[in-house]
């Protein structure tokens, strides 16, 4: 059976900057009913059970047709709210140093170059989706967005950080302000997390 991880933090650690009623609604409502309707979709099914769900994402290709797409969206629903509460932390923000922030000046044309482009990103998702950043295949450092809980992984990337931009993750605070929400979203990046991240994920 997946779990719903426990996040690292209190609901309330990130205000002001995200409220703690969306992250209590988001984590304990939205999240756990992805995780959920990832086990109703593979209850018959101890082979895909077996797997991590980062696993089941790299290959959707192996997952039988009649619940591929149960898994693609829960499954991805699952695993980027995993790294979206592990891309945050309270007191954080700031800029990225250590590995990842030598490789956002190498890779991504600097610190400021980055944040707007991810904010773009993030800003022109039309309806609900993600802002990503991966490591590609050549191990370059790389932002993309997706659509619905469609996951990098899919395509061969190994996402380090995400941001949430469908609308439950800052409706209750921020209304139709999505832009104002990514704005603040940034005082709550914790890149220490995120080189953790990286490290992990470089040679796997
Ligand atoms: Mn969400």
């Amino acid at each position: 059976m997946y779990e719903l991880p426990k996040l690292p933090y209190a609901y309330d650690a990130l205000e002001p900057f995200i409220d703690a009623r969306t992250m209590e609604v988001h984590h304990s409502k939205h999240h756990a009913t992805y995780v959920a309707k990832l086990n109703e979709a593979v209850e018959n099914n101890p082979e895909l059970q077996a797997k991590s769900p980062e696993e089941l994402l790299r290959d959707l290709s192996a997952i039988p047709e009649a619940i591929r797409t149960a898994v693609r969206n829960h499954g991805g629903g699952h695993v980027a709210h995993t790294l979206f509460w592990k891309s945050m932390g309270p007191n954080k923000g700031g800029m990225p140093t250590g590995k990842v922030g030598e490789l956002i000046e190498k890779d991504l044309g600097g610190f400021a170059k980055f944040k707007e482009d991810f904010s773009k990103l993030g800003a022109g998702v039309f309806g609900s989706g993600w802002a990503w950043l991966v490591i590609d295949e050549h191990g370059l450092l790389k932002t993309m967005m997706s659509s619905n809980q469609d996951n990098p992984l899919s395509v061969g990337m190994k996402p380090i950080m995400c941001l949430d931009v469908w609308e439950h993750a800052y409706y209750l605070k921020f209304q139709n302000r999505r832009a104002e929400y990514i704005t603040e979203w940034w005082n709550v990046v914790d890149w220490d997390s995120i080189e953790e991240n990286y490290k992990q994920l470089r040679n796997a």
